[in-house]
């Protein structure tokens, strides 16, 4: 790309804060300029190539702050590899991922981040950071938190739930906290009583209740309430900012509400199935429900509201997807007469961006919000922006063209994600992803993939920017 410039005519560019008829001027893979059309200083610039974008918004590429590609869970591994995942990113226009690294217990960090960046070095479409697991905090990975925060690696995810796989106990989350506090980490927590949830799972399946919809009943509500609460309270004494991640609850919701009503630096994240899908799909029958296992669990269609309230209070700033793809046959089947075997998560990488355009279309928020929640907010949230989740010079040229206006209908049929079902199965959408530029490449032109693995890099983050 050395030297080489691109401009963008013609289209309504969208970013968290603006919303502006405007031509894009690129220069080797970063925004130079953006100006407003029809002006003399746009019409005067000079590219080797235009793309046109009448008609379409003009949208900083998606940034996705929580995958999970190529996981290993319940005896098997998330279906889709950096590879495929990021390919299928690219399609449903998000330039970047945020993966999460796994140290298993007994590991040191480095080990487990080693063998991420092995599983994705070389392999991925679009742009690519971790975050880490945490499964065994201990004097020894306490420290190694400080020099990977200073690598660029700035956010630590902490399980309340899995116990005896992930889970940390609350002396564990304490010291972990207050480590952050010092070296400027962000704690990310999955915020479920996993120890009350595990005697719950027992009694249910003692009682014969095996199928899918359990998983969803056992992973009570209130459960996840006071997980968040008690995940506060322990920020609070350890002095360090909160992200709980895939919020599902409402009374998990008003947790963070209250929280941050008393000025915490507490942030929540929910996911498109949250918003989108229910324990009514949880219920259908055949084991079909088993394709909607993931935790936190989908909860009654009436938490939705609180959802959608919270993510235009800015309660919750942060729509990422949990993509944690697991195939219909072969891999939730193994959950066939016991829901507590089905490998927990959802696929979505691909959706993510269009489920929040039909947000929009919708009137649950706005365009300027989708573009906030979907790229900005993530962008700042982990030390991306504004490099990522925005359209400014300077920024890298990850830039999505879409279409407001067309109609098209989710499927597995289509999709590009590595799994045999869609979560979305039928459900028609307005609005969609036309031509993709990835650090001014192009990955997707007019429907059709032309980018490559291995052009999507590792991109070293700053500490949380949302707190600046
Ligand atoms: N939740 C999921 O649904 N899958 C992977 C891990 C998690 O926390
Ligand atoms: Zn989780
Ligand atoms: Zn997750």
């Amino acid at each position: 790309m050395s030297g080489s410039r691109t401009v963008i005519r013609g289209g309504l560019v969208i970013t968290a804060a603006d919303e502006m008829p405007a031509d894009v001027l690129i220069e080797d893979g970063r925004v130079v300029a953006v100006a407003a059309h029809g002006g003399d200083y746009a019409a005067g610039w000079t590219a080797d190539r235009t793309i046109d974008a009448t008609d379409l918004y003009v949208v900083p590429g998606g940034v996705d702050a929580h995958t999970h590609m190529e996981l290993p869970f319940g005896g098997t591994s998330a279906s889709d590899t950096f590879e495929t995942g990021t390919r299928a990113a690219a399609w449903g226009g998000t330039t970047t991922i945020v993966d999460f690294a796994v140290q298993t217990k007994g590991q040191a960090l480095r080990e487990g981040l080693d063998a991420w960046h092995a599983k994705a070095a070389g392999n991925c479409a679009v742009d690519y950071a971790f975050h880490m697991i945490l499964s065994d905090v201990n004097d020894s990975s306490l420290k190694e938190m400080d020099l990977l925060v200073e690598e660029g690696l700035t956010s630590f995810k902490l399980f309340m739930a899995y116990p005896g796989v992930f889970y940390s106990d609350d002396g564990q989350i304490l010291r972990a906290m207050q480590r952050s506090a010092g070296n400027g980490g962000l704690i990310m927590m999955h915020a479920e009583n996993g120890i009350a949830i595990d005697v719950l799972v027992q009694q249910a399946l003692a009682a014969g209740r095996t199928d899918p919809r359990y998983h969803g009943e056992v992973r009570r509500a209130l459960l996840e309430a006071e997980a968040t609460h008690r995940a506060i309270q322990l920020a609070r004494v350890a002095g360090a900012p909160l992200y709980v991640v895939h919020v599902s609850a409402q009374e998990a919701v008003q947790e963070l509400a209250a929280a941050r009503d008393m000025g915490l630096d507490v942030f929540g994240e929910t996911c498109p199935q949250y918003l989108f899908l229910s324990t009514d799909n949880l219920a259908e029958p055949d084991f079909e429900g088993a394709k909607y296992v993931c935790s936190t669990p989908l909860r009654p269609r009436e938490h939705q509201a609180a959802l959608w309230r919270g993510l235009r209070t800015n309660d919750l700033q942060v729509v990422s997807t949990d993509h944690c793809p697991f195939c219909f046959t072969g891999q939730k089947e193994l959950g066939r007469g016991d829901f507590s075997k089905i490998p927990n998560g959802l696929p979505g990488v691909e959706n993510r961006m269009d489920l929040l355009h039909q947000a929009v279309v919708e009137g649950h928020i706005s365009r300027r919000r989708w573009i906030e929640i979907a790229c900005a907010t993530p962008a700042r949230m982990f030390g991306l922006y504004p490099k990522k989740g925005t359209i400014a010079p300077g920024a890298d040229a990850d830039i999505v063209l879409y279409d407001p206006r067309a109609e098209q209908t989710l499927s597995a049929r289509t999709h590009h994600m590595n799994v045999d079902y869609s979560a979305y199965e039928g459900k028609r959408i307005t609005g969609r992803v036309v031509t993709v530029l990835s650090r001014g490449e192009t990955v997707i032109d007019r429907q059709r993939f032309t980018g490559r693995a291995g052009h999507g890099a590792y991109v070293p983050r700053d500490t949380c920017q949302y707190l600046d």
